[in-house]
């Protein structure tokens, strides 16, 4: 029995049905990943600093975590370690609404600030349930913060997605500010949907 299709009709058919199914997932909605997400930063691009290697977002039911993970991170001041965790939960709105800035050594404060976008530098601080915690051995910086720091800043489209954007500095063994930001600085991560 001979086939009725050519070798080359075949191919294009398999060809077709490839597409259709990529076109098939691109279509799912949700395109958001589902409640934890990390997202890697470059090693070694800064030197001596508090180099930034992964950011890991848990956007819980009741709590948003965010755990940074570094190289470098000590106790001394002469660090002069710190950072800004960026937070992105009104994504109509250009720019973040939130800023957890804080300092990573020993005696060292943080705090939430709502902000106005990338240039805003003078964010009020928020009242609500949140805290940080440094940990030098694991080389961590765990922060976690009630969803109801959050509960304004959407109500208008009622999403629950959040994108982050990480900046953190410190001091070069030559003098001078050594800065690494997650990825492209001032782009946020993709969104992590609420699970
Ligand atoms: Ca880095
Ligand atoms: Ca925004
Ligand atoms: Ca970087």
């Amino acid at each position: 029995m001979s086939s009725f299709m050519s070798p080359t009709t075949r191919r294009s058919m398999a060809a077709a049905t490839a597409v259709g199914a990529a076109a098939l997932v691109l279509a799912t909605p949700g395109a958001a990943h589902a409640a934890t997400s990390t997202f890697t930063d470059k090693a070694g691009d800064i030197g001596p600093g508090v180099d930034l290697l992964s950011v890991k977002v848990v956007n819980g039911e009741t709590n948003l975590r965010v755990v940074t993970t570094h190289r470098d991170l000590v106790p001394s001041y002469r660090s002069a370690a710190g950072g800004a965790v960026y937070l992105d939960t009104d994504l109509d709105s250009k720019g973040p609404e939130h800023a957890l800035v804080g300092g990573y050594f020993d005696g060292t404060d943080y705090a939430l600030v709502e902000v106005d976008g990338w240039g805003d530098r003078d964010g009020e601080r928020v009242e609500c349930d949140y805290a940080s915690r440094l940990d030098y051995d694991a080389e961590t910086v765990r922060s976690r913060f009630s969803q109801d720091c959050f509960a304004g800043d959407d109500a208008a489209d009622d999403s629950t997605d959040v994108r982050v954007e990480v900046r953190v500095s410190g001091a070069k063994k030559d003098g001078g500010t050594a800065v690494d930001w997650l990825g492209t600085p001032r782009t946020f991560s993709k969104a992590v949907a609420r699970g």
